[in-house]
């Protein structure tokens, strides 16, 4: 079983986000999404517009999504890969280097990220 993880805050879930995690998953059997907890995000200068426990429930409903576990802090990654037994990781190439580190321990892939849509974009539409 090939087993993928990503990671992100996926707030106010939107196409590129179902993309990306469309992409990720068929590079494996079983997708693992990192979520960024409240707190976390605080750390990242980001605040989302839904909490944790319902990102999570919305993530887990998406159909390419196999489990989500909790992003607290930055350097968490390597764990979660050995941990998880990870073959490959994946981000939106807004990301592109920033990870290549993890590639002593699995495949490390950058997907282009889906123009035109981001939560920021959603927030701003709705104000
Ligand atoms: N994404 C995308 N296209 C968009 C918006 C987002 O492909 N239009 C991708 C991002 O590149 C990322 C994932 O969807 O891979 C989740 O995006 P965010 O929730 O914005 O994640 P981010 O805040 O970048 O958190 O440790 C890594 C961080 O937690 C990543």
């Amino acid at each position: 079983m090939k087993t993928v993880l990503t990671y992100g805050t996926f707030d106010l879930l939107h196409v590129g986000h179902i993309r990306l995690l469309e992409r990720a998953k068929a590079l494996g059997d079983y997708l693992i999404v990192g979520l960024s907890t409240d707190e976390f995000n605080a750390v990242k200068h980001k605040s989302s517009f839904l909490p944790y426990e319902q990102r999570k429930e919305i993530l887990e409903a998406v159909k390419y999504v196999d489990k989500v576990i909790p992003e607290s802090t930055w350097d968490q990654k390597i764990s979660d890969v050995k941990e998880h037994r990870v073959d490959v990781f994946v981000m939106g190439d807004d990301w592109t280097g920033e990870f290549d580190f993890l590639k002593m321990h699995c495949d490390v892939v950058y997907l282009k990220r889906t123009n035109d849509i981001s939560t920021s974009i959603l927030k701003g539409r709705l104000r």
